[in-house]
């Protein structure tokens, strides 16, 4: 069967019409993309705090001969103010910027662990291809728990105007950490990057759909929730995921548990909503849980985007990847890789080519 053929089988929201049956065009893209956005707000990750925030760091250490003295690490502490909310908070984040002259491309990088370097970032890699990295650990901005929304900035803002998500907070962490980054001065605007593995693939994905700073967005083995199409799915599914992790989601998504075909939305839509920036995809074989074909469904739709937009589509073909496939020459790029669930060198390898660098 082809993969059109399999997807035709689901009845998907189509990305191309408004909610109201209109029909989108190259010109009124950008309001459909607000109306996805919107979607997602309203019925999976919640509702996010606007600010407006003003973001300053505290160095709170440096090296400045990291990595045979190609690379400054620098730790800070971000002190955010949301002058809206009169909310404050704060999280540290490390940077590592190789040396020379001109402005640095940067992936905002979230990840599980707070140390560096970490199996999930391998920094020389990262940096000897001339790229800066930006990590955050997840866990201080909000636990990753069943804790009623009660840890990191949750507690902060009031559940009935925010109903945001654990999702949403880390989200709104990479933001942040551009906002401090962007007032450094040195960092390329035209190749910032979003990025994170599985629930912290879901994670960037959420973020680089919202915030159109990021130009290059990356979504690691990210599945369920993320950017694997719900409809027909195998491995995880709403039910699953909802009970193990309620806080990754908001209330309303957990009505959706066993009735995905009521949804007025599905994951494409999420992928689409990055266009007219990148967005890339990278699955791996035996990610059975997460389902590469279900998420190669996802690019292979929001594809039609780029196509609309003029933009270079990529080239995938009409039929289930195979292992080791990579589909990298256009706007919006996939891979499937061998092995298992991980955030590999050769994802990271994947991502840096496709940015060029
Ligand atoms: C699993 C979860 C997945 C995925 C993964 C991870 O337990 O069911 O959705 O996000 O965790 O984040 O490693």
């Amino acid at each position: 069967m082809t993969i059109s053929e399999e997807i035709r089988r689901l009845n998907l929201p189509p990305i191309l019409k408004f909610a109201d049956g209109r029909d989108v065009t190259a010109e009124n893209w950008p309001q459909r993309r607000e109306e996805i956005l919107g979607i997602f707000e309203e019925h999976e990750y919640g509702r996010t705090p606007r600010g407006p925030f003003e973001v300053t760091g505290e160095l709170v250490s440096k090296r400045e001969d990291d990595y045979a003295n190609k690379v400054l690490t620098e730790r800070y502490t971000l002190n955010v103010c949301d002058t809206a909310e009169n909310v404050k908070f704060s999280f540290p984040v490390v940077f590592h910027t190789p040396y020379g002259g001109r402005k640095k491309p940067l992936f905002v990088f979230i990840n599980f662990r707070a140390q560096t370097p970490d199996e999930y970032m391998p920094v020389e890699e990262i940096t000897d291809r001339g790229a800066a990295v930006a990590m955050i650990y997840y866990n201080d901005v909000a636990q990753d728990a069943n804790d009623d929304f009660k840890s990191g900035v949750g507690p902060l803002y009031p559940r009935d105007k925010y109903d945001w998500s654990k999702i949403g907070m880390w989200a709104w962490s990479m933001s942040r950490t551009l906002d401090f980054a962007l007032s450094l001065g040195r960092y390329d605007e035209r190749k910032i990057a979003c990025v994170g593995h599985s629930r912290l693939g879901k994670t960037s994905l959420w973020c680089g759909a919202q915030d159109e700073r990021f130009k290059y967005v990356f979504v690691n083995d990210s599945g369920c929730s993320g950017d694997a199409v719900t409809r027909g799915k195998t491995g995880e599914r709403i039910v699953h995921i909802t009970n193990a992790f309620p806080v990754w989601s908001n209330e309303k998504y957990k009505e959706y548990r066993g009735r995905e075909e009521e949804m007025p939305f599905d994951q494409h839509m999420l992928v689409a909503a990055v266009a007219p920036r990148y967005v890339y995809g990278g699955t791996a074989v035996l990610d059975t849980w997460a389902d590469p074909y279900s998420q190669y469904m996802s690019y292979y739709l929001a594809n039609d985007v780029y196509r609309l937009l003029g933009m270079k589509p990529a080239d995938f073909p009409d039929r289930r990847p195979e292992t080791g496939e990579r589909f990298s020459g256009g706007s919006i790029g996939f891979h499937m890789r061998h092995g298992a669930h991980f955030f590999s060198r050769e994802d990271w390898q994947c991502y840096l080519s496709f940015m060029e660098l």
